[in-house]
């Protein structure tokens, strides 16, 4: 086991790894920018180092600064958390070269799910189901027109190296695609570097349903049910909730199984996320996630296993927590992603925090690094916090989620806290029957109603 990890990352997501570290006895090393110098985890951890000035490019993203810090504390591992340099392959094996371990999948794992087209023919050879679509990039010898009229319009434009929705055109017909593709490959270009576009058969309004997965780099591998998050606005997730409202116990366990022998097949290791969209009753691989995401407390929640925990134990050389059959899924989790923003107009509403009243009781749990005082910098993301509730049912879920947002106190800031009340109430949310688009759609209602009011 490691006797000394690194946490390189900020915010909630920095607490919630230092707390499976002092639960696993292990030393933690909380790196900051200057921005940061008072935030929770730096105060919490064993010990700190300050990394640079606030931007991200010239701290938490900063790898030699990282490895710096790692050298003057004797850190022997590295905890990416989400975002920054979650996700980077190179990050992953330069710290290798350093004999340092970096908590995560292997380095090839992460740069084959980072090419969304090497991702996806993984994807199918694995046995995944995927979206209909382009053998790989469309070049400028292919004949689009072909292959957009085999799939069928509407068709999607996706750029490669894109993911969470950048570099995505729609075209919805022959003419439209010429045009499409022009496009997308020109931001593609210019946004990522790489030109390379893929088609797909645009599915109009289907659901985000993601399956989390876990793995010991050894050919084990299970899988944790999964976590609805096609409640979105502008590619952010704002509500997530497991089980999904609408799948059967048998298609999650078909899913479920499907992912799992795949990431056996791969000897996957450590935590994953296989995003699908799921439409009549099928589901379509779009990506796949090789970090420890936002949203993991909801799995959490219902199988009541410690995820960034065995995240730690597995990258250290353990064993999967519990074989398939031990999975159980308990009752029904719903997240609320909290930020710092006007409820209706999602400007980012930073500065000091003059109240703050998390809400308990049973089931109720806030993931997050404010406190009354604290002053949230404009310099990254603008989450306060998470708010996780765990009931029985989806209904009583619900019910106890309603009382916990209206108990919640944040003041000296505007927060999207009613944003959640309202949705807590809406028959669209309580009934479960809402699609990707679904958020954009109210809110865009919303602001019409305000307008004519
Ligand atoms: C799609 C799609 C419809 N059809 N692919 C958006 C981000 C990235 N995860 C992939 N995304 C989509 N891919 C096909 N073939 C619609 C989206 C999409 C979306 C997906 C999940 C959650 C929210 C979304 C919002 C807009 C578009």
């Amino acid at each position: 086991m490691f006797d000394k990890i690194l946490i390189a990352n900020r915010g909630e997501i920095a607490l919630r790894v230092l707390r499976a570290c002092k639960e696993l006895g292990i030393s933690t090393v909380a790196v900051h920018s200057t921005a940061d110098a008072d935030a929770m985890h730096v105060r919490l951890a064993d010990e700190s180092v300050c990394i640079g000035p606030p931007p991200s490019k010239d701290s938490y993203l900063n790898i030699p600064s990282l490895l710096a810090a790692c050298e003057i504390t004797g850190a022997d591992a590295v905890h990416p958390g989400y975002g920054f340099l979650s996700e980077n392959a190179r990050f992953a094996e330069i710290l290798a070269e350093h004999n340092l371990h970096f908590i995560g999948p292997k380095a090839e794992h992460i740069r084959l799910m980072g090419d969304k087209i090497e991702a996806k023919k993984t994807a199918k050879k694995l046995g995944i189901p995927v979206v209909p679509g382009s053998e790989g990039a469309v070049g400028p010898d292919d004949d689009a027109m072909a292959i957009g009229k085999a799939i069928g319009f509407p068709v999607l434009v996706k750029a490669a190296a894109g993911g969470g929705g950048r570099g995505m055109k729609v075209a919805r017909s022959a003419d439209e695609l010429l045009m499409a593709l022009s496009t997308a490959s020109n931001e593609a270009k210019s946004a990522f570097g790489d030109a390379s576009v893929y088609l797909e058969k645009y599915l109009t309004k289907p659901r985000h349903i993601e399956i989390q997965v876990l793995g010991d780099g050894r050919g084990g591998a299970i899988h944790l049910g999964e976590r609805d998050c096609s409640l979105q606005r502008r590619h952010q997730k704002v509500w997530e909730e497991g089980p999904s409202p609408v799948l059967s116990a048998a298609a999650r366990a078909r899913i479920g199984a499907t992912c799992a022998k795949a990431m056996q097949d791969m000897k996957y290791l450590g935590v994953g996320t296989i995003e699908f969209l799921y439409e009549d009753g099928e589901f379509y691989f779009i990506e796949m996630n090789t970090r420890i995401q936002v949203e993991h407390p909801v799995t959490e929640s219902i199988t009541d296993i410690d995820l960034v925990l065995e995240q730690i134990r597995i990258a250290a050389g353990g064993d999967l927590p519990a074989a398939q059959d031990e999975i159980a899924i308990i009752g029904h989790a719903i997240e609320c992603r909290i930020n710092a923003e006007n409820p209706q107009t999602f400007r980012p509403s930073p500065g000091k925090i003059t109240q703050f009243h998390p809400p308990g009781g049973l089931g109720v749990r806030i993931d997050s690094a404010v406190y009354q005082g604290y002053v949230i910098p404009p310099y990254y993301d603008s989450l306060v916090g998470k708010l996780i509730v765990h009931g029985k049912t989806r209904g009583e879920c619900l019910m106890r989620l309603r009382r916990a947002l209206d108990e919640m106190v944040v003041e000296g800031i505007e927060t999207t806290l009613p944003l959640f009340r309202a949705l807590v109430r809406e028959p669209g949310i309580i009934d479960g029957d809402y699609h990707i688009h679904w958020l954009e759609q109210y809110l865009a209602g919303q602001a019409a109603e305000t307008k004519a009011s």
